[in-house]
């Protein structure tokens, strides 16, 4: 078959590392077209009524999972960088330590439904749809998860090593990740970096799922799946993935990638969405964290 968007060295590069930078896949009007929208949104965010939900992902520690989080997934909506905060205390409530602006983690879960920039850059996307049918890994992808993450200057916090499909998981795993860098993204402003080729050694073995007590959320084993033994940060050979604004990422959902902190004064916008097998039988059930609704289904790209 024809080849449209990728090269068949790119789809063994892919195939080999579990990742691919693709520079330029989007222009500089596009690229920007995308980051205006970022701001726009970014700057029109009002923290009254908002239930200061943060965002936080550290494995050994607290989750979210209040349910403005839960959900999202049909909607647009904030979640604010923890560090951007002074928790409530008992006699004083959550307060805002930098401005609206600059305190958000990052903006989802639906906005390739629902924001016509974004729907543009991914359901509405010649080229995506020509991706997703180059990698040909997917019979009918279904978008979810669609957000901006920011990476706030100075405040920007780890995205510990993980990888997609503990957290989109389908039985048989399935999750691709787009990742479209707004700005460039550099090991200061904290790029992405990752393991090349873990995505063949780890298995899906824990899913990040709603707590089945109604509240909150969790992780929980995938019966028959072997756990792994490796400390998969711990181990040599991870590879930073610097890119310019304009970039598209395509990240396997089994392979382990993590991006610092931002340190530094740049901000780190950027654009991801994510894509599961919508046929062939393959299951997306009631236990994930993110959920359709009856009125809005993941959206199949084709
Ligand atoms: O943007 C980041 O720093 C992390 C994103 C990520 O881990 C993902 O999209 O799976």
């Amino acid at each position: 078959m024809a080849l449209n968007i990728l090269t068949p060295s790119q789809v063994q590069q892919w195939k080999e590392d579990g990742y691919l930078l693709l520079p330029n896949f989007f222009s500089p009007e596009e690229s920007e077209e995308m980051l205006d929208e970022a701001k726009r949104l970014c700057d029109e965010f009002d923290v009254t009524d908002h239930p200061m939900t943060t965002f936080k992902t550290q494995a050994d520690g607290e989750h979210v999972g209040d349910d403005y989080f839960l959900s999202s997934g049909d909607k647009i909506r904030y979640f604010l960088e923890p560090s951007s905060l002074a928790t409530a205390t008992p006699s004083e409530p959550s307060k805002l330590l930098v401005e609206p602006a600059k305190s958000i983690n990052k903006i989802g879960h639906a906005l390739a439904p629902l924001n016509p920039i974004y729907k543009k850059y991914t359901l509405d996307n010649p080229k995506i749809v020509g991706l997703a049918k180059d990698l040909g890994e997917q019979e009918s992808p279904r978008v979810l998860q669609s957000m901006i993450i920011c990476k706030q200057p100075r405040i920007g916090g780890i995205v510990p090593c993980h990888n997609d499909s503990t957290f989109l998981y389908t039985d048989p795993p399935s999750a691709i990740g787009c990742w479209i860098a707004l700005e460039d993204c550099t090991p200061s402003n904290g790029c992405l970096s990752f393991l090349p080729g873990s995505h063949k050694a780890a298995r899906i073995a824990s899913r990040f799922v709603r707590d089945p007590s109604g509240k909150g959320t969790t992780f929980t084993d995938v019966p028959g799946i072997e756990k792994n033994q490796e400390n998969w940060d711990e181990m040599e050979g991870w590879k930073e993935a610097s890119c310019p604004a304009g970039t598209l990422v395509l990240i396997h959902g089994s392979v382990m990638h993590k991006s610092p902190p931002n340190k530094s004064d740049k901000s780190r916008l950027i654009y991801t969405f994510h894509m599961i097998e919508g046929g062939n039988g393959t299951i997306y059930d009631e236990k994930n964290w993110l959920q359709p609704t009856e009125e809005m289904p993941f959206p199949a790209l084709f």
